[in-house]
């Protein structure tokens, strides 16, 4: 590798961790791409299959199969997915305890090779996990990310588009809270280049489409059955990634540990910041209206709640 080489390791070769891989090597997000999993052959297989799209793509990144943390060693940036699905019926809290255990020991492996890495955690419950990671790391806060923010608005935003017939990208509409039931939405803020969205649409349009972005993953593990969503929660977590490791400064919704924003500390839960070099630069902080800020209050009972449940 040469000195500026960026390195990006993604844990757990699973739908999600896969889907991640094959956007992070079609866009060329870095120079290497490591893929771990404990499945022996598994990420070794699936990466060989990646590396040899590059005739076609044009990627010159190099990939890497590994079930040994000592070839992440290094890494700018480390997306972890590594953790169990969901199954139809099962709440994203039925996996907290399987999950946090797994998290703990993927934690512990990641911070031993690569100490100065941003870590973006995908694995759900996101917001306990995150913190788990947090806790188990001893990283700095600005170091620590959580994805679910950038999936869950464009869900949104793509819904939207869809009842106004509409480009997607044109679009704008954050989703701020907790990755589940009791996330938030924002529909005073939604707009479809530069035209509000409430102007557009009724009121019982709007409010079908605040729940099913809420319900969006259900959605999903319902037609699947055996599994969820992946290409979406793959692209989000690089679109992160790529912001950090190319110093963008992208301004995405991202699960975060506040002290004092919003009003609330001491948790990770999902607001707009700004994703660079330095991890999280910034959380851009602006004044909610009561109802906002009372739906945000439920979103961050819902992860205390969590937290609690991991024991840390
Ligand atoms: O918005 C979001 N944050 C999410 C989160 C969107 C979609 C999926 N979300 C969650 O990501 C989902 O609920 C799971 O907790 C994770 C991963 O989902 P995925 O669909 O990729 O699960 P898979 O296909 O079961 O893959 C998990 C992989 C699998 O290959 C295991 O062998 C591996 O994780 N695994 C491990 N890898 C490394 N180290 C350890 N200890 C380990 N344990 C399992």
């Amino acid at each position: 590798m040469k000195r500026d080489d960026k390195k990006l390791s993604i844990i757990g070769a699973g739908a999600v961790g896969t889907a991640a891989a094959q956007w992070a090597v079609t866009r060329s997000v870095a120079d290497t791409i490591v893929l771990l999993d404990v499945v022996e052959g598994l990420p070794q297989g699936k990466a060989l299959d990646l590396v040899q799209t590059s005739p076609l793509t044009g990627s010159e990144a190099d990939v890497l199969g590994t079930n040994d943390y000592a070839d992440t060693a290094d890494s700018d940036v480390v997306i972890i997915t590594a953790g169990l699905a969901r199954r139809p019926g099962m709440s994203r809290g039925d996996l907290l305890d399987k999950n946090v255990q797994i998290i703990r020991e993927v934690t512990e492996e990641v911070a031993r090779y690569s100490p100065n890495a941003c870590l973006i955690v995908v694995t759900n419950p996101i917001d306990a996990m995150v913190y788990t990671v947090f806790k188990v790391s001893g990283f700095p806060k600005q170091h620590v990310v959580g994805m679910a923010g950038v999936l869950d608005s464009a869900r949104y935003r793509t819904f939207i588009a869809q009842a106004l017939d509409v480009a997607p990208r044109d679009v704008t509409a954050l989703v701020m809270g907790i990755h589940g039931d009791n996330m938030l939405p924002l529909v005073r803020l939604a707009s479809v280049g530069g035209v509000p969205v409430e102007a557009l649409l009724s009121k019982e349009e709007i409010e079908e489409i605040v729940y099913r972005t809420q319900h969006g993953g259900a959605e999903i593990v319902g037609h699947l059955k055996t599994g969820s969503a992946f290409s979406c929660p793959g692209l989000a977590a690089v679109e992160m990634a790529q912001s950090i490791l190319r110093d963008e400064k992208r301004v995405l919704p991202c699960a975060v540990y506040l002290e004092g924003e919003f009003g609330i500390s001491g948790i990770f839960l999902g607001v707009p910041v700004v994703l660079g070099r330095d991890g999280v630069e910034r959380i851009l902080e602006f004044p909610l209206s009561q109802e906002e800020q009372e739906a945000l209050g439920r979103s961050v009972e819902a992860v205390k709640r969590q937290i609690a449940a991991t024991g840390l």
